[in-house]
Formats: C-alpha cells, structure tokens, sequence
C-alpha cells in the first residue's frame, strides 16, 4: 500500500473532521467558524494538540482523580496562539489587509509573524524591551517581522497599538480582534472530542484573558450542540505579582518571571469576569515559586512547557484540597519549554549538571558511580 499526505480515507471510524489528515484547525472545524469556500486559508496545520495524562500530579491531589494537560506548546510556533493566529490572519487576508501589527510578550508575535508572512503579509509587533523570552525574540525575527522593543512594558505596548491600528492601515490581531477568540475556541472542540465529555475543571494561565474567554466559547458551543452534557468550571491563574483579577484592578507594575504573563491591564477584562460568573469559576494567584515547582514537575513528567503555562498546574496543586473524588481536570500548557532557554537552565537542579570534566572514560565512570 502507497500512503501520501492528503490521500483519501474511508474507514469510517475516522471522525469526518479528522478524515484526509489533519489539515489546520479552520479545515477540521469549518462548520463551527466564520469562514465560507471562498475565504483564503492561512494555515500551519495547528491545532490536533495532544491531551497527555500526567499521573504524578494526579497523584499529588491525594484523590482518585484524573489530571490531563492540553499540551498546546506543539503548535507549529510553540504556543496556542497559532489557533488564534491563522484565524485572524486568514479573515485579515480575506479582507484585503497588506499589513498586522500586535503588542506582545512574545508568543503572540512569533505567531503573527508566522502566519502573517505565510500569508504574504507585513507584520508589526511591539515587544517590552528585556521582557521577552530568548527563542520568542528569535522566532519573530526568522519569521520576518519587524520587531519594535519598546522601553515600556507590554501594557503600554497594548495602548499604542490599539490607537495605530486605527490610524493606519495594518489590522491589529490581538486578541481584542474577535477572530482570535473563534480560533482559540477549538481548543476546548478538541478537549471534548478526546475525553468524550466536558472536565470538571478547566485550569488556565491568564494574561489578557483571551484563552480563558475562548475556551469558555468553545465549551458552550459544544455543549449546545449536545457533544458534551456538562460546563467546566474555568479556573484562572495568574501569577501573583501580576494578577489583576485577583486584586481587583489593574496592576501598574506588573512582575513575575512568567514573562508570558507579565500584564497589568488585561484586554478583556470583562469578558473575563463573564466567563468567572457563567461558569462559577475563580481566579486565583500563584507564586513564582510555585510556578517553577510545577514546572519541574512536569519536566519529571517528559512534558516541557514554559514557565507562564506551568501556572495552570501550580494553581490545580494549591487548590488540591478543593478537587472533588472522580474528578477530571484539563491544565492547559500554553507554551512550549524551548521559548525560554534562559529559565530552563537558570532554574535548573545543579546537580545535575556536572562542568569541566576530564575527558577521560575512569573519570566519567566514576562520576556516573560506576
Ligand atoms: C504561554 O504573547 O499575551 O490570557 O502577547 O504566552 O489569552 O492573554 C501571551 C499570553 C498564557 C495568557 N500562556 O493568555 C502575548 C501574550 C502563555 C502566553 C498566556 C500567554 P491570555
């Protein structure tokens, strides 16, 4: 038997959106988004992230639980923007645009520049200067955008943005554009199309607080249409010293070592507190601290994400004594762990990491204790 990319399949065990391989997220889940025969498609193939058991953190909650991680960092930029991002660049492209432009902490502008380029276009993004991880900075720029590092932070960057994309001809694509937000939705589509059914809790780091906003979409949607008989409850986290939602109003200096998340004034505030209401969830805080422990967590576990995404396991870990026996929680891994070399290694076990070694077989053995 031949096999080639794209040909036909007829088991008719394949779910029909998963028929003819896995073509991106608009061709899997069409009937569900704003896009007709004619829209030209911007696609990487994202989306079909696994959804991967980690059993050691189960085992932490001390319950008969089961705990999930939607491993979203295997988009083809790294992180679930790209769900967003070949939505709002495909329907910019419909509509005529030569030009996106987004503030960023990085992730968002790695994916914009992939898509945009991909799409022919020019793409604008504002970073905070020294804020933004390693390989986020070097993705934009081998993607090809034109990167602006501004001497403020990214809530600034926000602000300016917002008032070019009004005077100038370039389509903002954060995710105050509405697309983004249908992008992202699939992402709670894929959760149910694998367990089957809705979790209890739904944990998610939030920044601006479009994914939490959009998952919520995806899960309603869902569940009108009858593949789901139950709503997660949405479980925010932000990191402490970066945690709007949790004081109340918006943080002027923001800080926490999760760059990803380092955002004061979140753009969709009340969509946030929307979706808190609608779904009885919380937001709550979590240290760095307990950011990096979860982290490494996950790490004993295969799985590396960067440090903004292990805010989701941290948060389930501090709520554990409020999990429910039988219940099944999704985290959502944002971000891969290679965006962020530097906190990988500085927050590393020395121990494990052994210098100047004589380059000699005893030695090493010995080293090894053997
Ligand atoms: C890994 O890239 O805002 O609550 O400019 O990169 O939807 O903002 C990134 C956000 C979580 C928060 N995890 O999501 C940007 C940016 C990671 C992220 C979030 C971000 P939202």
């Amino acid at each position: 038997m031949t096999l080639s990319l794209n040909a036909p399949q007829t088991a008719t065990d394949i779910p029909p959106h998963r028929q003819n391989g896995w073509r991106g997220l608009i061709e899997a889940y069409r009937p569900y988004l704003p896009v007709t025969d004619s829209t030209p498609v911007i696609s990487l193939h994202e989306g079909n992230t696994p959804l991967i058991p980690v059993p050691t953190i189960a085992a932490e909650i001390g319950k008969k639980v089961q705990v999930f991680v939607k491993y979203d960092g295997l988009n083809p930029t790294g992180s679930f923007k790209d769900r967003g991002m070949t939505m709002a660049v495909t329907k910019a492209k419909e509509a005529g645009a030569k030009a996106v432009i987004c503030a960023s902490t990085g992730n968002t502008s790695a994916a914009a520049a992939a898509y945009a380029k991909r799409g022919g276009l020019r793409a604008f993004v504002l970073i905070p200067d020294g804020y933004v991880a390693l390989g986020k900075l070097a993705q934009a720029l081998v993607y090809g955008a034109e990167v602006l590092a501004i001497k403020g932070n990214f809530d600034r960057a926000l602000e300016i943005v917002r008032e070019l994309a009004d005077r100038c001809p370039v389509t903002l694509v954060n995710s105050i554009n509405p697309y983004r937000l249908e992008g992202q939705k699939t992402a709670a589509f894929e959760v149910i199309d694998d367990l089957g059914e809705a979790p209890d809790w739904l944990c998610i780091p939030v920044g601006n607080a479009g994914n939490i906003t959009a998952y919520w979409m995806g899960f309603c949607q869902y569940h009108q249409m009858g593949r789901s008989t139950r709503l997660p409850k949405m479980m925010g986290f932000q990191a402490s010293g970066s945690a709007p939602f949790v004081v109340g109003n918006p943080v002027l200096q923001p800080d926490t070592l999760a760059t990803a998340i380092r955002i004061g004034n979140p753009a969709n505030w009340d969509k946030a507190l929307s979706v808190r209401d609608a779904s009885q969830g919380e937001f709550n805080a979590v240290t760095d601290d307990e950011i990096m422990h979860a982290y490494r967590m996950l790490g004993q576990e295969g799985i590396f994400c960067e440090p903004a995404s292990a805010a989701s396991v941290a948060g389930l870990l501090k709520l554990k004594d409020r999990v429910r026996e039988g219940a099944t929680i999704v985290c959502v891994l944002t971000g891969n762990g290679l965006k962020d070399p530097d906190a990988a290694i500085t927050h590393s076990d020395d121990s494990l990491f052994k210098k100047g070694i004589e380059p000699d077989l005893e030695t090493v053995a010995e080293i090894m204790g053997f």
